[in-house]
């Protein structure tokens, strides 16, 4: 293992479920991960941060306190299924508040699945100032054997904080000079530094868990002459497959077994390379770094080979199509299939000449409630009403049991990484890229008899550039559930909606709110009842959602900003952030 990792009141208790708590202090680092020296988001002191590692059927306490001063958090846990207490789902305004500066939020939730998942501040772009690790739930009945486990962490990272990198993106200057193009990372990483060693013994198998917690770039991963074979994608164990090669887009996560040599004679290379099919040329350097190096060291007292050359994403097509990974309980597709949702992604410059992502035509633009609150507090002949919820947040409401499938039609030429919270949907139809120009391709109308027999599942997939896809789930986890695309970038400009799974059984659950839920809400005067507009009393005043704000405010971010010129992040603080940043996710 090559992180360290701080426990505190660790239980230890050899069969039964036990409870693992963590303590953790968020608070502003000094880092230089590829040599550059900056300030990261760390837990106690410490970056990259720990690993949160339990068993399948703990409780997991995980008490933050915001030790931040200038920024509010929240926590996420990726991948995770939240059933019966969506409250810690963890994004800001969502499922619970903000957590503001010198406040402790208690997070509380027991393990229902097993594999490899990870954390990561939910508000703000946060996560890309490096407040993201792994989280890891071993099953002790795992359905293939090793000897020994490595986690690996593949994350892109940049110089500038992430607020400064917001307010330009968004900006009506970002949009005039260069179409609204994204930040570039200035470097990519595995365990969040480059040049790792990875200690490797002769004839054992090795269980590597790849996590991508990258906020942008996806990531060719490869190490030198040892194949892999891929046992789980996402917290989905699969049919072993044989690779020489992975692609992850940013929050997918591969477990893969490699056999090792069976002698100490030489040590190998291990390359991740980022894909710049989003990079736009016009804000690109010729000499990015795109590819991180790390080494399997069997002996080191031996040379380092040479690095591998860098993946070049033209020859390497093939190491995309996850389709490919068959889901080792072969779950049929689910049906009947009761509901289809078309959902148009696009994105294009607003009335204010943003660039924003949407879903129909709807960009997102947090509530003044968070969402969960609002099904909480709402009347039960209100509840299954969306537009409670406000215009603004794209809500679409889903009954119990209902088998969804989503028709998703990419009208915008990048690729995107979608990814549902709580759940690991079926992958029932997905295109390869659509053409340069014009319309992208359309969902076949009979896609239906087309169904796989045991589609890929998953809880985070890429659908190319003017291409589509259907993704499958069935209701079945009564909360405010968030689908988006995992680009940080492209959470900031909106490209969000929001499931009400249920919200009539959510009512009826009772979910308890921790005392420091409230606090968080209460100490920045968010209200914890009332519609996303925070009106309540009679059902006129819940259905009047007037002065729903359609745009994001300029001075949130999005106002005219350069970037400091001495590009010392530093030393300025971005204008008009407002006392703790933005509230929205
Ligand atoms: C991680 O995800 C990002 C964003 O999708 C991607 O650009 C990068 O190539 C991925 N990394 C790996 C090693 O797959
Ligand atoms: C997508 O956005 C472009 C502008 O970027 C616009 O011309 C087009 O009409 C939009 N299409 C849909 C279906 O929203
Ligand atoms: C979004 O807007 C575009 C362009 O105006 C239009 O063609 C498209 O039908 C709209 N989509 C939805 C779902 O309203
Ligand atoms: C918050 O403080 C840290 C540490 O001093 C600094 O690096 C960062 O730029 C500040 N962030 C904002 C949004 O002002
Ligand atoms: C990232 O670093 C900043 C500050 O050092 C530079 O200004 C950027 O040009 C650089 N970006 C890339 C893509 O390398
Ligand atoms: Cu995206």
């Amino acid at each position: 293992m090559l992180r360290s990792l701080v426990v505190f009141g660790l239980q230890v208790l050899a069969v039964s479920a036990k409870t693992v708590t963590y303590n953790w202090e968020v608070d502003w680092v000094s880092v230089s991960p590829d040599g550059y020296v900056r300030s990261a988001v760390g837990i106690n002191g410490q970056w990259p941060c720990p690993s949160l590692l339990a068993d399948v059927g703990d409780r997991v306490i995980v008490n933050v306190k915001n030790s931040l001063v200038n920024e509010t958090t929240s926590i996420h846990f990726h991948g995770i299924f939240q059933h019966g207490s969506n409250q810690m789902d963890g994004p800001a305004m969502v499922t619970q508040c903000p957590i503001p500066p010198g406040e402790t939020f208690t997070y509380d939730f027991t393990l229902q699945q097993t594999g490899t998942y990870w954390y990561h501040a939910h508000v703000g772009g946060q996560y890309m100032d490096g407040f993201r690790g792994p989280l890891v739930i071993h099953d002790p009945k795992a359905p293939f054997s090793y000897d020994e486990e490595v986690v690996l962490t593949l994350s892109d990272w940049y110089h500038i904080q992430a607020p400064y990198l917001i307010q330009y993106f968004q900006s009506p200057l970002n949009e005039n000079l260069h179409g609204g193009s994204e930040p570039v990372p200035n470097a990519t990483l595995i365990n969040e530094a480059q040049n790792v060693h990875i200690p490797i013994e002769p004839n054992k198998a090795y269980l590597f868990r790849i996590i991508n917690m990258s906020g942008f770039a996806a990531q060719y991963f490869q190490f030198d002459q040892h194949e892999m074979s891929v046992v789980e994608i996402d917290g989905v164990y699969t049919h072993a497959h044989q690779v020489n090669q992975i692609f992850l887009t940013a929050a997918q996560r591969y477990s893969v077994i490699v056999k090792s040599k069976p002698n100490n004679n030489q040590n190998y290379a291990v390359i991740a390379s980022m894909n710049d099919d989003m990079f736009d040329p016009g804000v690109t350097p010729d000499d990015i770094d795109q590819s991180v190096n790390a080494w399997l060291v069997y002996d080191n007292t031996k040379p380092l080979p040479p690095p591998l050359q860098p993946i070049d994403d033209d020859v390497t097509q093939q190491s995309e199509d996850d389709m490919v990974f068959v889901p080792l309980d072969n779950q049929k597709p689910l049906g009947p299939v009761t509901m289809q949702i078309p959902l148009q992604v696009n994105f294009s410059a607003n009335a204010q000449n943003q660039n924003r992502g949407s879903f129909n035509n709807i960009s997102y633009n947090a509530p003044q409630v968070p969402t969960l609150y609002t099904a909480l507090s709402a009347p039960a002949d209100l509840v299954n009403n969306p537009l409670i919820y406000g215009a603004n947040t794209n809500p679409i409401v889903l009954k119990m049991g209902e088998v969804v499938d989503l028709l998703i039609t990419n009208y915008d030429g990048g690729a995107h990484p979608f990814h549902l919270h709580a759940h690991q949907f079926q992958v029932i139809a997905r295109s390869s890229w659509g053409p340069d120009n014009g319309p992208p391709l359309e969902i076949p109308t009979d896609y239906l008899a087309q169904e796989p027999a045991a589609p890929m599942r998953r809880d985070t997939l890429l659908i190319y550039g003017n291409g589509y896809a259907v993704i499958r789930f069935k209701v079945n986890d009564p909360g405010i559930t968030l689908f988006h695309c995992h680009i940080e970038w492209h959470v900031e400009a909106g490209l969000t909606l929001v499931f009400i799974e249920a919200p009539t059984e959510l009512q009826k659950m009772k979910l308890v709110l921790p005392q420091s839920h409230k606090d968080a809400c209460q100490k920045q005067g968010i209200s914890i009842t009332g519609n996303a507009m925070g009106r309540q009393g009679s059902e006129e005043n819940w259905l009047d959602l007037s002065g729903t704000a359609m745009l994001p405010a300029m001075d949130d971010w999005g106002a005219l900003v350069q970037p400091p010129a001495n590009n010392n992040p530093n030393v300025l603080a971005p204008r008009s952030l407002g006392r703790f940043g933005r509230r929205g996710i």
